[in-house]
């Protein structure tokens, strides 16, 4: 038999020795589709991948997703439930396992009240797993406190999008449209390097002549499409949106109509733009005027427009406020709704959507209903069968659970695919924090450094074993399937919180036997919210990707937003007056260098799988610090050598690299290694009043060699 694949690949699959998986990509929020072929020949097992068509990526695959397999067959996967004795690991069997969580949840909270449990939920659990969790944390413990990792990725573009537009979807429209757009705005995001599968939709573009302009302190993969590269100074994006906005409004690019049609606020943001002055714009950001005018008029001028953004700008103290004027930038020039136009928040997690939609948020109910709104709260209290007053209230985010943790406010926290002691920022303190908790309990499919500091790890199945949808950040619900058996005592992250919902005394709520019960539950229990997603089912996601809203069986789905009206209750956008604030941190005499934090192309987050996945570990064996060699010099760095890299939190430690790439006041360290290595070690912990995102953009740092070369003879 042979199986063909999407982009003419074929898989020879004659014997019966051969396992053929089709899957999606555990990692990025491109949701790549593949095929997996395992044989064994004696003891040995060879794994070949190909990618398979769909419509976002089309038969694409990076590099990541060609060797995600590594990690999810590699040795070191957990394979059974170990509990902390004497401080070593020791297996345990489940029953074990859940009489352990029963009788700490049950003594933690009979002294200490509901709410002195926290959960920590993630974007790579699937829209199943992740309903289920803030479902768990409501319903079988009573919690008020769940918040996930997503909050240090979409919090400040999801804040703003709702705030603005009234509904929060990472793309207002198809991505089949960007080719056809004529000037692109990348500001803050990387998709050569971070979604390089759908980067090839840019080239499109560009050669159908798009004007590209790139907003990043480095140059980097993405910036070589740009026709204007700016090379802003760390932090001070929002002041650059004001520059733009200074020149259309003061050249008279403002679309008139369209903004008193479909907009609220812009007698206040014109007022505003008199205390704008180029200048002072050009002094903040380290643009010249003259380029600022050049961006402002391309975009402002061009037929159809689009912007997106990502966490180079959201990642800020003033993320949220940023992305409002990016936005702003949209809604005055009327370039939304329409063939070519719109807005995009590049969602970075697999399930970076959907994740952010059915409940993991503190505020937040299925649906993307809220938690405080009490008709919100009686509907999804029918369908969970409770009680509404029984229905906790709004939490935290995820970085003030810490903080709660340390109060010993908290004193049990259930982390279900994350690991947040690398991933916060102070991680110093975050480690402090969660080691003195009373129990601590990591879901996982590896001993994650978080996983390490636990009383007690349960081993979790990976995306070759784990059926369940995933919403990618177009807005399109993908369904992925699977096929590989669980090994040993692995269990999906699903049954887990059923079985630990029955030890609980709350399994008649928690009665699911498959992902497709779950999300028929999810269905129900998003309808009428503003991510409807009633009108998908198994059914159809095994023949399509589907956009949200789509509100019934038979609907199309939509693709692209606001054609009629914004999500508001009037129907119209909220323009609002955005301030050259500067971020929180800032560089002094002591601490003279921006620091900013981001990613390279073969690994992922943490690093936990990829650094386990010898053909990505092999491309970058350990962290560097992307140095000027101008700046190096003057701190007697040679290339090659280790850095240490210092902040007021504390320090870590990377390998010098010379690049004529970056700006001289900058350096920038990748985040995908622990100890020694974790960047966010020194990140400071200042967070967004308005979404908690903390400030991982920008930190003010010195950095020395770790050895001192001129006086070693
Ligand atoms: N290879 C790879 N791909 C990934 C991931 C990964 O870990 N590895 N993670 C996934 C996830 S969860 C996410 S959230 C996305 C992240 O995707 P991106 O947000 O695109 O990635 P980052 O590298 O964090 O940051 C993007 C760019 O912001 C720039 N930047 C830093 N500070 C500033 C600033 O002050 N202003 C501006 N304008 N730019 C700045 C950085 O130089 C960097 O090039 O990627 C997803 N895809
Ligand atoms: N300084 C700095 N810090 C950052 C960022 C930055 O740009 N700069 N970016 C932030 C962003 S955007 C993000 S998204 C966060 C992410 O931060 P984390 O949440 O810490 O991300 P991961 O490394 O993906 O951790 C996921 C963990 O879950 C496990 N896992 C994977 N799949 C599953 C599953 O299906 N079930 C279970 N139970 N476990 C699973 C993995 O093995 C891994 O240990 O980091 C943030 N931190
Ligand atoms: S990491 Fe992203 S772009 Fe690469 S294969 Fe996976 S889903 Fe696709
Ligand atoms: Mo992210």
């Amino acid at each position: 038999m042979t199986k063909v694949l999407g982009n003419g690949l074929r898989f020879e699959e004659q014997d019966s020795s051969a396992n053929l998986l089709h899957s999606q990509c555990p990692f990025c929020s491109v949701q790549c589709t593949m095929q997996i072929l395992e044989k064994t020949e004696g003891e040995r097992k060879t794994y070949k991948v190909a990618p398979t068509q769909n419509s976002t990526s089309n038969g694409r695959l990076c590099i990541k997703g060609l060797n995600a397999h590594q990690h999810a067959y590699h040795p070191e996967r957990l394979q059974y439930p170990l509990l902390k004795a004497d401080g070593k690991f020791v297996r345990v069997s489940w029953k074990e396992a859940l009489e352990f969580i029963k009788e700490n949840f049950f003594n933690i909270q009979k002294g200490n009240g509901c709410d002195s449990i926290g959960v920590y939920g993630s974007g790579s659990l699937t829209n199943e797993e992740a309903y289920l969790l803030g479902k768990f944390a409501r319903v079988a413990l009573k919690t008020k406190y769940i918040d996930y990792n997503g909050r240090f990725c979409m919090s400040a573009a999801a804040s703003a999008m709702n705030d603005a537009f009234g509904m929060d979807r990472g793309l207002t429209n198809k991505i089949t449209e960007i080719p056809y757009t004529s000037c692109i705005i990348l500001a803050g995001t990387n998709i050569a390097e971070c979604q390089p599968t759908i980067w090839p939709y840019f080239h499109q573009a560009k050669q159908n002549g798009a004007f590209i302009i790139v907003i990043d302190p480095r140059e980097t993969a993405t910036s070589k499409l740009a026709d204007l590269h700016l090379k802003v100074k760390p932090g001070t994006d929002a002041a650059l949106a004001n520059g733009f906005l200074k020149v259309i409004f003061e050249e008279g690019y403002v679309d008139q109509v369209f903004v008193d049609q479909k907009t609220e606020g812009f007698a206040e943001l014109k007022a505003h733009m008199n205390h704008i002055q180029l200048e002072e714009i050009e002094a903040l950001t380290d643009i010249p005027a003259e380029k600022i005018r050049l961006a402002a008029r391309q975009y402002a001028t061009a037929p159809t427009g689009m912007i997106f953004t990502a966490r180079g700008v959201e990642q800020q103290t003033n993320g949220y406020l940023t992305v409002r004027n990016f936005i702003n930038l949209v809604l005055v020039t009327g370039k939304i709704g329409k063939f070519g136009c719109g807005f995009g928040a590049i969602t970075g997690q697999a399930n970076g959507q959907g994740g952010r939609e059915h409940g993991q948020k503190a505020d937040q109910l299925p649906g993307y209903r809220s938690i405080v709104h009490p008709e919100h709260r009686k509907y999804i209290a029918k369908v969970w069968g409770i009680d509404e007053k029984d229905l906790p209230g709004k939490g935290v985010s995820a970085f003030e659970m810490m903080q709660k943790i340390a109060k010993k406010e908290i004193l049990g926290l259930f982390v279900m695919g994350s690991n947040p002691v690398m991933s916060n920022p102070n991680a110093l303190f975050v480690e402090k924090a969660l080691k003195s908790l009373q129990c601590l309990i990591v879901v996982d499919t590896f001993l994650s450094e978080t996983a390490q500091l636990a009383d007690l790890v349960l081993p979790s199945s990976g995306y070759l074993e784990d059926e369940g949808t995933m919403t990618n950040f177009e807005g399109r619900v993908t369904w992925r399937p699977a096929k590989k058996e669980l090994p040993n005592e692995v269990k999906h992250d699903w049954q887990i919180l059923c079985e630990i919902a029955k030890v609980l005394g709350k399994g008649t709520y928690f009665s699911f036997s498959s992902p497709e019960e779950i999300f028929e539950e999810l269905r129900l229990a998003s309808k009428g919210g503003k991510a409807d997603y009633y009108g998908i089912t198994y059914d159809r996601l095994r023949r399509e990707r589907v956009y949200w809203p789509c509100p019934s069986i038979g609907h199309p789905g939509t693709g692209r937003l606001f054609e009629q009206a914004f999500a508001h209750p009037d129907g119209k956008a909220r323009l609002m007056a955005v301030e050259n604030k500067y971020p929180k941190e800032s560089i002094s005499e002591n601490y003279p260098l921006y620091l900013t934090t981001g990613r390279v192309l073969p690994h992922y987050l943490t690093g936990v799988q990829t650094r386990r996945s010898p053909a990505l570990a092999a491309r970058y064996t350990e962290s560097f610090i992307e140095i000027h060699p101008k700046t190096a010099k003057k701190y007697k760095i040679e290339p090659n050598v280790l850095v240490k890299i210092e902040s007021a939190r504390g320090s870590a430690v990377a390998r010098s690299k010379y690049s004529l790439k970056i700006r001289e006041d900058t350096v920038f360290v990748p985040i995908h290694w622990g100890r020694k290595q974790n960047i966010n070690q020194i990140t400071t912990d200042d967070l967004d009043p308005v979404c908690k995102m903390p400030g991982f953009k920008v930190c003010a740092v010195k950095i020395r060699p770790m050895v001192n070369l001129e006086k070693s003879v």
